[in-house]
């Protein structure tokens, strides 16, 4: 009975001492066991890398306690649940991040000085979790962090790539990719659940059966392989709450033993089997443009098979209607990525639970939603008919049925408008047949989500226009975020105690509008003093690593100017190297007095190209040869440095980003969907160059346009200049610099000539040449504030004060009330 449950669970609880221990001593014990019994190494002699370990470990511990306590507690109380499902998370560290949460830093501090170590030297032991590309990805862990922080009951769904994001290795100033192999040295924040497994079916055939006197399609599938959940905890500030990421790694399935005992050929069936595992392997480099590969395709499946049988047995367990599921259960789509789910949950409803088509399918629309990271249509993801037809013969006819209803209600609607019909169709016609997988996410959700207010103001206007006008209530845009625990917190500890001694109060940690509170202070010149040294301190940091990567020396009275992010053309990281060509040459042609005037710079660019882009790797290319000749020209000397920062992820942008005094956000307006690394630099006191692109736009809105450098055509403005594209006047400079690099001034000539082509007169698509002139107008306008170090100062605290929108925080409010309808879920102490 319930008594003797009680009892024995009291028993338990005392057996264990109770909850674990979080006061400095206790900790040294829990870290000392951890040294001597899961690192096996004696506890007295360890190194970094072992106490690592054991620190690591004794954290674990205590995150797993909090795990449970949520897990039970939502499970007892059942409230809706979201589920995010995304292909791709990047994580970076945990170790910090998670002390941090817990709220035991100091303890752990106080331990570890105690046994001779240092908190944040270990904590530099950590590799990263890379196990996305870029924006899309490090959204995907901000927002599980605010979910974990507002007591939401969620979980996240992902996959567990053996091999991240490729390594930048740079030779001779080229990008080299090496593989990630982050398992290595073990990891110490998943838990595997051996029995948390299940069957993924592939290929096979499609066939009737009768069931009751009724016609069903039985899908016969022809390989299986077996899912099997790893759990990474995710604490919560501020709160007892810890939700949980669950990734999927792929291995062979044991159905398989029978096939090879009937075949007898035992060693060729092992072999095969081994190749289940390869679909979890690694993680695709985002090129943009979709190949349709087999495996990506079969990835992208597996995901969503294994997340989809583990949310329906869950939803099973406590319930027993599947008209419940809409009121109990929200699906995310990020991006289209797992956007098969929508045809995967027609054919569980329909097929496995026998559920009529109609009402199947009303589920279905209540419970997606998506949110898509992309403005162009040619960055839509499609998929091969035949492709799916041969992986998944189920799904495409269910995908077909979709369709076919769609189109019905469609022309009900519009009437007969072939050429909008085939526009909005999720199949497309033509040489090869293709699944749209954006159209397939809209018509399956009930809403759509841009990621900020401008580029849903796009979408309506351009890439969904269709869409918009047929559903305009499906269309909302929740404007991207950051975590300022990361952000702040974690990366710039001497900026975090400023903030809260100033603020009187450490509550911006969960609230981050009471940074508003800053601009009270805003002319007081004790503050004033503090904030500038704290931006010393970080560019101290800062000037150390790149001496370390690079050996060019830095100057801390240069101005640091960053633009860190995946290299793109519409991001016009070559717009960046041209201003700075154009510097050098201005700084060549200068007599001794005038540059005495001239502010000087140190100019940082970090970035991963995607392996098979060509002209990105170009730039990347030209960005080391400018910087061979500006570093060693000894005319020059600390007025212009270049640097190249190698291999960005998240760990090094925890390093840059404090450290820099301005930043670039170069898109051309109307091609960066939102931007999140913007936000990073606003809360960091950074001031801002940028386009009036995706997020800045509300950025504005916030600090006001005299607190950053705004630049370039408007997004109205870009489409008028690319209808005159081949008579648009560029300025002087302009074609000036373009020719040095193609004269073969900073060498390899050939070799630049197809990235110079990309923005001659005529082919500058993304306008280059007609934003020059403003773009160096803005960058002189930063110079100017650089030497009125009071202006520039108060420009960083109303840029920090005003960053309280981009707190994921606040994002993720937004899609819980607007999107999700689910309600905080706070686990008692
Ligand atoms: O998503 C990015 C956008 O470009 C940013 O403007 C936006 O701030 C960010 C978060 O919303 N998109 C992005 O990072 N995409 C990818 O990384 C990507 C990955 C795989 C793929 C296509 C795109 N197949």
């Amino acid at each position: 009975g319930d008594g003797e449950r009680r009892a024995k669970a009291e028993r338990m609880f005392s057996l264990m001492d109770g909850f674990l221990k979080n006061d400095p001593f206790s900790l040294q014990k829990d870290i000392l066991n951890h040294v001597e019994y899961t690192v096996a190494r004696s506890r007295f002699n360890f190194d970094d890398f072992e106490a690592y370990q054991a620190l690591s470990h004794s954290v674990r511990d205590r995150l797993i306690e909090r795990w449970h306590d949520t897990h039970s507690y939502f499970k007892r109380t059942k409230p809706k649940r979201l589920y995010f499902l995304s292909l791709e998370f990047l994580m970076g560290r945990s170790l910090s991040n998670s002390v941090i949460n817990l709220g035991i830093q100091d303890q752990y501090a106080e331990a570890l000085s105690q046994l001779g170590f240092e908190f944040e030297v270990l904590a530099e032991q950590e590799g990263d979790a890379a196990l996305g590309n870029g924006g899309l990805a490090r959204l995907s862990a901000c927002q599980m962090d605010s979910l974990a922080t507002l007591d939401y009951p969620a979980w996240g769904y992902g996959l567990r790539y053996e091999y991240g994001l490729f390594r930048q290795v740079i030779v001779e100033g080229f990008q080299h990719e090496q593989p990630d192999y982050w398992l290595n040295f073990g990891n110490p924040w998943e838990i595997e659940r051996i029995h948390v497994t299940y069957e993924v079916k592939f290929y096979g055939t499609v066939e009737e059966a009768d069931l009751n006197g009724e016609k069903h399609q039985v899908w016969v599938p022809g390989e299986t392989v077996e899912a099997v959940a790893y759990d990474n905890p995710i604490p919560g500030y501020g709160t007892r709450n810890t939700l949980n990421l669950r990734l999927w790694a792929a291995k062979p399935s044991n159905r398989f033993d029978l096939e090879a005992y009937n075949t007898g050929d035992y060693i060729n069936s092992v072999v095969n089997r081994q190749r289940a595992e390869t679909i979890s392997n690694v993680l695709y480099p985002d090129d943009r443009n979709h190949q349709g590969k087999e495996l990506r395709l079969k990835q992208q499946y597996f995901f969503v098979s294994a997340s989809l049988q583990d949310i329906i047995r869950r939803f099973k367990e406590a319930h027993n209607n599947f008209d419940e599921l809409p009121d109990k259960v929200a699906l995310h789509l990020n991006d289209t990525h797992p956007s098969l789910s929508i045809a995967e949950i027609m054919r569980i409803l329909v097929d496995e639970e026998h559920l009529g088509w109609n009402k199947a399918w009303d589920i279905a629309c209540k419970v997606f939603s998506f949110t898509t990271h992309t403005v162009v249509a040619e960055g839509l993801e499609k998929i091969p008919v035949d492709l799916l037809g041969s992986l998944l013969p189920r799904h495409l006819q269910i995908l077909y049925e979709i369709n076919f209803n769609f189109m019905e209600e469609l022309k009900k609607k519009i009437g007969l408008d072939y050429n909008r019909l085939s526009r909005m169709s999720i199949v497309e016609e033509g040489a090869v047949k293709n699944i749209r997988m954006a159209n397939l996410s809209i018509v399956g959700s009930h809403i759509v989500n841009g990621v900020s207010k401008l580029h849903l103001d796009t979408l309506k206007r351009t890439t969904f226009k269709d869409f918009y006008e047929l559903w305009p209530e499906k269309f909302q845009f929740k404007t991207n975020g950051v975590t300022q625990r990361r952000w702040i917190v974690v990366s710039n500890p001497s900026l975090c105690a400023l903030i809260s001694k100033w603020l009187g109060t450490e509550a911006w940690i969960r609230n981050a509008d009471l940074l508003t509170g800053l601009r009270d202070h805003v002319d007081n010149p004790n503050f004033h003093q503090e904030w500038k040294m704290v931006k010393k301190v970080n560019k101290m940091r800062l000037a150390e690593y790149i001496e370390a990567m690079s050996g060019v020396k830095v100057s801390l009275d240069a101005m640091f100017d960053v633009q860190v992010k995946r290299i793109h053309e519409y991001k016009r990281q070559l717009l960046n190297i041209l201003g700075i060509i154009h510097r050098y040459d201005c700084l060549k042609n200068m007599d001794k007095n005038d540059r005495r005037k001239v502010v000087p710079r140190v100019c940082i660019i970090g970035g991963k190209a995607a392996p098979g882009y060509e002209i990105a790797k170009k730039i990347i290319k030209l960005c080391h040869s400018v910087a061979e000749k500006i570093n060693n020209d000894t005319d020059i000397g600390d007025l212009l440095k270049l640097v190249f920062i190698p291999d960005y992820n998240v760990s090094v942008a925890e390093l840059v980003i404090p450290g820099a005094d301005l930043s670039q956000h170069l898109s051309t307006a109307g091609h960066e969907a939102s931007g999140t690394g913007s936000m990073k630099f606003l809360m960091n006191g950074c001031l801002l160059l940028a386009t009036a692109d995706g997020s800045t736009v509300e950025i504005i809105e916030e600090i006001g346009s005299d607190n950053l450098f705004l630049f370039g055509a408007k997004v109205q403005e870009v489409a008028e200049l690319r209808e005159k594209i081949s008579t648009l006047k560029v300025p002087l400079q302009f074609a000036r610099v373009l020719r040095m690099v193609r004269d073969g001034y900073f060498g390899y000539k050939d070799y630049f000539k197809s990235l110079c082509d990309t923005v001659e007169i005529g082919k500058d698509f993304y306008l280059l040449g007609s934003d020059f002139g403003s773009y160096l107008e803005a960058q002189a306008a930063a110079d100017k504030a650089f030497v009125e170090p009071e202006k520039w100062i108060k420009m960083s605290i109303l840029s920090v004060s005003g960053s309280g929108r981009f707190s994921s925080d606040r994002t993720i409010q937004e899609y819980a009330e607007r999107t999700w309808k689910i309600d905080p879920s706070r686990c008692p102490l």
